[in-house]
């Protein structure tokens, strides 16, 4: 059993709330953030007796963020892996006509709020000499798509930030990795269709798309390797899903 402490944004639904449950199960200690303070109050409840510390937290709020490492008890206060999770994607629009809100809470979001939590809990991961930052991009960083346009740029961002923290962090032991799921069943579609079950579900129609115990377990083998390895970034899909071919938009032959 670990004693070591996760802090997990976005742990109150789909790959957080997974991960909540994979990590408590190995014995970590857990900082579980989210918006939704009773969906927190219930994972708290479901992992008891696991040593878990919750706190409500938009991570678009610099201020609160600040306020929450701030608050941690004493025995939460190492942390040792950072799981930036937090995220979502809204609209699948073209970029002539999708929302200018829509975009700029993906860019708040994804990127602003990644960064901040970043940047406040590496002093202490560098102080103590250990620590892991996990951040979740996405395949949409690398693979365009229409409609990807703010979202699929703001994973690219997570890639190359994840690159680039490892650089910058290449003199301590601290490590940096970048999981970039494909297709993955969680409530990401409901959400970048604000609340239509219907389109959401549409999307994994026919398919059998990666589960979140899937990126659980990812997540947790990765924290679980000894500490000289950095497994730097993790593609992956699910078996039903490929990269297709570039397309030509031909003209008309008729008229
Ligand atoms: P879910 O919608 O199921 O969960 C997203 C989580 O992010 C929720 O717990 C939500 O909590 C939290 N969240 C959203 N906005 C904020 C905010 N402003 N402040 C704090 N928390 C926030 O989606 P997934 O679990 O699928 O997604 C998790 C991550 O994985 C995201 O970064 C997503 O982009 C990425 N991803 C998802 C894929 C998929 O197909 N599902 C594939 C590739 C990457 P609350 O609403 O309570 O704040
Ligand atoms: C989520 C996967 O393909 O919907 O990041 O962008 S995708």
């Amino acid at each position: 059993m670990s004693s070591q402490t996760i802090l997990i944004t976005g742990a109150t639904a789909g790959f957080g709330w997974a991960c909540a449950e994979r990590f408590a199960e190995e014995g970590w200690k857990l900082i579980l953030t989210g918006r939704r303070q009773g969906r927190l109050e219930q994972l708290a409840h479901r992992l008891a007796p696991a040593p878990v510390h919750t706190a409500l937290l938009d991570v678009r709020d610099a201020a609160s963020i600040e306020a929450m490492l701030a608050g941690l008890p004493a025995d939460f206060a190492d942390i040792d892996v950072l799981l930036n999770n937090a995220g979502l994607a809204l609209g699948l629009a073209g970029a002539q006509e999708a929302s200018l809100d829509d975009w700029n809470t993906m860019i708040d979001t994804n990127i602003r709020g990644l960064c901040t939590l970043t940047r406040l809990v590496l002093p202490g991961m560098v102080a103590r000499n250990k620590g892991h930052i996990i951040n979740l991009g996405s395949i949409a960083g690398t693979y365009p798509y229409p409609g990807g346009n703010v979202y699929g740029a703001s994973k690219a961002f997570v890639k190359q930030f994840s690159r680039n923290l490892q650089a910058d962090l290449v003199h301590t032991p601290l490590r940096v990795t970048n999981i970039e799921p494909g297709l993955a069943e969680s409530e990401f579609s409901i959400v970048r269709f604000h609340g239509d079950a219907t389109k959401a579900n549409a999307v994994y129609q026919g398919s059998e798309p990666l589960r979140p115990v899937d990126i659980a377990e990812i997540v947790y083998w990765v924290c679980s390797m000894p500490p000289h390895v950095n497994i730097c970034a993790v593609e992956v899909m699910p078996t039903c899903q490929g990269c297709g071919p570039l397309f030509v938009h031909r003209q008309s032959q008729e008229g």
